[in-house]
């Protein structure tokens, strides 16, 4: 009888223990309090950047910041490219894990997939900062599964894009859209703020919405094939700017004008697309700015600091259409 209230003595205070402990944090704030590995401060770390593919100059002006800023800071950067294979950017993930690397930037194909990524990093004590795309929230959170995202808000993105249309075609088009990679949290938020924007305007019609995988050839390719099916279309929203070049060069091979018969808004900002403005084919893009490389690092050492990392770190975007196409040139990557 003693013996068993014994044990649930020792219980209780077991419990008890476990409970401050969980409360404590040491003010670390939000972040470092819910199970998320330490980052023990050093003068110089090695640090992963896991990126999603190459084939854009995009995904080459990100990887550029972030290698320009690690050795600026004498940091060690193991650097892997998934080709645009989540397979491989798991596996890329458990390669920088089992190469101990004192932190993982990861910039997420997809968001469900990936989000197992973030935890088997967790699990082996490595914290992660998901760079530009989101994971899964259901399944990763942040400030417990990982320290934060940085990136753009890809709903006003979507947003602004559907405005701009707005206006240039007098809420009145028939739209073609072009989506970036399935499943990835860039390509659900834009679909989401161009459609919300536009769902109370009934003669702005999307009558085709399919995925260009965020590529120029696959963009060209998906833009012709959907041009045989809606040769009266006089409006395209592509997730990106190269899908929207590539949508160009189906629209020139099918004998129409862009930005005449048919009016392109995109996404990124690239030197490209502010070419395409110039030359009167594309009407505007949206910037969403790559070079994460200053606040990435920034974010990392403070982390180490124990400050409290918000869950969202939003870039600020520019607009460019004809009035600023030609004077931001030069600054575009
Ligand atoms: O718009 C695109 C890239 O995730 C925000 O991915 C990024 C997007 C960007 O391949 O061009």
């Amino acid at each position: 009888m003693k013996r068993n209230w014994f044990v649930i003595l020792v219980s209780l205070l077991t419990l008890l223990a476990v409970t401050l402990a969980g409360c404590g944090g040491g003010g670390g704030g939000a972040s470092t309090e819910a199970g998320l590995p330490k980052l023990t401060k050093k003068d110089k770390y090695k640090v992963g950047f896991s990126q999603v593919e190459s084939n854009n100059p995009w995904r080459l002006a990100q990887t550029a910041s972030m290698q320009e800023e690690a050795a600026k800071r004498g940091y060690e950067l193991v650097y892997t490219d998934a080709a645009g294979s989540e397979a491989k950017q798991i596996a890329d993930v458990d390669s920088m894990i089992a190469q101990k690397v004192d932190l993982i930037f990861l910039a997420p194909r997809s968001e469900k997939p990936l989000a197992q990524a973030v935890l088997k990093a967790k699990a082996a004590g490595i914290p992660v900062i998901l760079l530009d795309r989101n994971v899964d929230q259901t399944i990763a959170k942040p400030g417990q599964d990982y320290i934060g995202f940085i990136g753009s808000d890809f709903i006003e993105e979507g947003q602004r894009a559907a405005e701009w249309l707005v206006n240039a075609t007098g809420g009145k088009a028939t739209i073609i859209e072009l989506q970036g990679t399935v499943g990835s949290s860039p390509a659900i938020d834009r679909k989401k703020g161009f459609d919300d924007f536009i769902k109370d305007k009934p003669d702005m019609k999307v009558v085709a919405s399919e995925t260009g995988d965020f590529a120029r050839d696959k963009g060209r390719q998906v833009m012709e094939t959907l041009l045989q099916a809606h040769p009266d279309v006089t409006a395209v929203y592509a997730h990106n700017d190269e899908m929207a070049i590539g949508a160009i060069a189906a629209l020139e091979a099918a004998g129409k004008v862009p930005g005449k018969d048919v009016i392109i808004v995109s996404i990124d900002g690239s030197k490209d697309a502010l070419q395409a403005i110039i030359d009167g084919k594309l009407g505007a893009t949206v910037e969403c700015n790559p070079r994460f490389g200053p606040k990435a690092f920034d974010t990392l050492e403070a982390y180490a600091n124990g400050e409290q990392i918000p869950a969202k770190i939003i870039n600020p975007d520019k607009f460019y259409d004809s009035s600023n196409a030609a004077a931001e040139i030069a600054n575009a990557y």
